[in-house]
């Protein structure tokens, strides 16, 4: 079966539907993977689907992030394979503001690392290399609100829910420095985790390496002024109306409150 078959496009699209009613309703949907049989080819043909679904509503591309880029996240979710999403304007959240919790399902918060994509990068042409294009660093925190009954998912399921993302934070931007071994701290109200971006692919600049190739592989758009979260260093923690914060040896703090 390819996927030019209108049957695959059916599917597809029906489970973009799917999903995309459980975000915007903020309803909890199980994992489709237990009732329809669909790859990673398809997968990311639904967040694809899922994010055109945002796009007409206004919404605009702003950047990607990268999932499962460490062991901590890979041991927390079950899922071992990196993975790529998308990240609209909508998702942004200003450094220090407020987040209205009643957009989500069952929250949670991690630490990220950003990088952003300088002058010049072009994704269509292979010599265009984007760790010699991004021309800025800043401490991040994604939150993410996986639309599966109780964050259970498969490698596919998660994929095709735009790899949970729902929010996301940007601390100061600064000249791109070194990061590989920085200490991480995020305080999410009372529970506090710490971890090393060690544990991002040894050097989250691994993680910019590989959102290169999956959006060259995957189709998804990248362009000078996108945001890339390189992806969590720590477990994620569940989000409340707290305050949230993460700092970053070298880079660092960001906030953000839930209300
Ligand atoms: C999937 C998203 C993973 C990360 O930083 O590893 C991710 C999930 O944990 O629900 O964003
Ligand atoms: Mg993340």
């Amino acid at each position: 079966m390819t996927s030019e078959q209108p049957d695959r496009r059916a599917l597809r699209d029906e489970l973009a539907d799917v999903l995309d009613a459980a975000q915007t309703g903020v309803r909890d949907v199980e994992s489709l993977s237990d009732t329809s049989a669909f790859d990673l080819d398809d997968a990311y043909a639904i967040q694809e689907a899922l994010t055109a679904r945002r796009l007409a509503r206004g919404e605009r591309l702003v950047g990607v992030k990268m999932g499962f880029t460490s062991r901590a996240k890979m041991a927390q979710m079950g899922v071992a394979e990196v993975i790529v999403g998308r990240l609209t304007d909508a998702m942004h959240i200003g450094d220090g503001g407020e987040v209205d919790l009643s957009r989500f399902i069952h929250p949670r918060i991690e630490p990220e690392v950003a990088y952003r994509v300088g002058p010049g990068f072009d994704l269509s042409d292979p010599d265009s290399d984007l760790a010699e294009h991004v021309d800025a660093i800043a401490p991040a925190m994604e939150i993410i609100d996986s639309r599966y009954r109780d964050f259970r998912f498969t490698h596919e399921d998660v994929v095709a829910d735009n790899t949970s993302a729902a929010a996301f934070v940007v601390g100061p931007w600064q000249p791109v420095v070194d990061a590989a071994e920085a200490a991480v701290r995020i305080s999410v109200g009372e529970q506090e985790s710490t971890g090393s971006t060690a544990a991002i692919l040894d050097d989250p600049m691994n993680a910019v390496r590989e959102a290169q190739r999956m959006c060259r592989k995957r189709g998804l758009a990248l362009v000078p002024g996108d945001v890339v979260l390189a992806g969590a260093a720590t477990a994620a923690l569940p989000l409340g109306p707290v305050h949230a914060e993460c700092e970053i040896e070298g880079l660092g703090t960001v906030s953000v409150s839930g209300v």
